[in-house]
């Protein structure tokens, strides 16, 4: 399957049970107060959050005004276009540095490990060198979890102990990789509620040794939000933003929801851009984030 074609299997629920019918308007022969209420409603359906669908219908009528639209066929293009402005990084994803460090965090089971094994897979099949770090120390056979992956994927890794301290053996991992010269090594964390305090102050201490190990600027990291929780994601993340500093998200289990339309407001409501997202279970199943792509997934026939 290419590339547009799993985004779009992926994001099928989402398109047949909301985007496909915005789509319709492109059958309208004229733009009216009927049309801005039906796509307020369908937005809030794909749990795009109430204000940011009332922005892109506020949007979009400036836009039929300034540009005199007339056809529901022209103004779908228009929404379209304004849907990928809305999710577009002022920045590409470009994780620099010799290693440069991935730091992977989130709640419990929204897709981290899986997501890493992902990552890793993409990176490689690139030609990097990638090492994984098994950083959750706590969950019960998770470092073998992420050995498993390793192994299936061919890269190497790094684990201590179940029980160890989660910043050493990152620490270690990034020095290791140091050495050898690597290119990438991607920390996986283990899952925690973002109201425990103790756990939250745990992972801004990896955070801390993660970026004392190689510097800062190459630290990118991304918290996975799980889509099928779609708005509740959302509110739950501002506390992973303080505490370690995300720089941007992954958002998984889209091709298990009908509410993809989340992601529209990640970049508004968490000031973080969307980096890659997961539409399946399988190792292939992730792919960098592209605004444009991702936008005529929902809308194609
Ligand atoms: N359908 C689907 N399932 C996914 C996706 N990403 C992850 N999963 C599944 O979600 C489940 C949990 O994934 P993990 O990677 O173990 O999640 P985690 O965040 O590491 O979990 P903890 O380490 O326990 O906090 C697994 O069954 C994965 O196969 C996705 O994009 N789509
Ligand atoms: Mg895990």
């Amino acid at each position: 399957m290419g590339f547009f074609e799993k985004l779009s299997a992926g994001l099928a629920k989402t398109r047949n049970a909301i985007f496909g019918n915005i789509g319709e308007m492109e059958n309208a022969d004229r733009i009216d107060d009927e049309m801005y209420e039906e796509l307020l409603e369908q937005l809030v359906l794909a749990d795009t959050g109430i204000d940011v669908a009332e922005e892109l219908v506020d949007k979009l009528k400036a836009e039929v005004k300034k540009n005199r639209l007339k056809t529901g066929a022209e103004a779908l293009e228009a929404l379209k276009g304004l849907i990928t402005e809305m999710m577009t990084p002022e920045t590409p994803f470009a994780p620099a540095g010799k290693p440069a460090v991935i730091l992977v965090i989130g709640v419990n089971g929204v897709g981290k490990t899986t997501s890493i094994a992902k990552i890793a897979n993409l990176y490689k099949n690139e030609g990097k060198t990638v090492l994984l770090a098994a950083g959750d120390t706590f969950r019960a056979a998770a470092a073998e979890q992420l050995t498993i992956w390793a192994n299936r994927i061919e890269v190497p890794i790094v684990a201590h102990s179940e029980g160890s301290d989660p910043a050493s053996v990152l620490f270690d991992a990034v020095q290791s990789a140091s050495a050898k010269g690597m290119d990438i090594v991607i920390c996986d964390t283990a899952g925690r509620l973002h109201n425990k305090k103790s756990l939250m102050d745990e992972l801004s201490k990896i955070s801390r040794v993660v970026k004392k190990a190689c510097g800062e600027a190459d630290v990118e990291t991304l918290l996975v939000l799980d889509a099928i929780t779609g708005q509740n994601a959302i509110s739950q993340a501002a506390q992973f933003v303080d505490a370690a500093a995300a720089t941007g998200i992954v958002l998984t289990k889209l091709d298990g929801t009908a509410k993809g339309g989340s992601v529209l407001s990640i970049k508004q409501k968490l000031g973080l851009p969307v980096r890659f997202i997961g539409v399946g279970e399988g190792v292939d199943d992730l792919m960098e984030f592209d605004p444009k792509a991702f936008t005529d997934a929902l809308f194609v026939k």
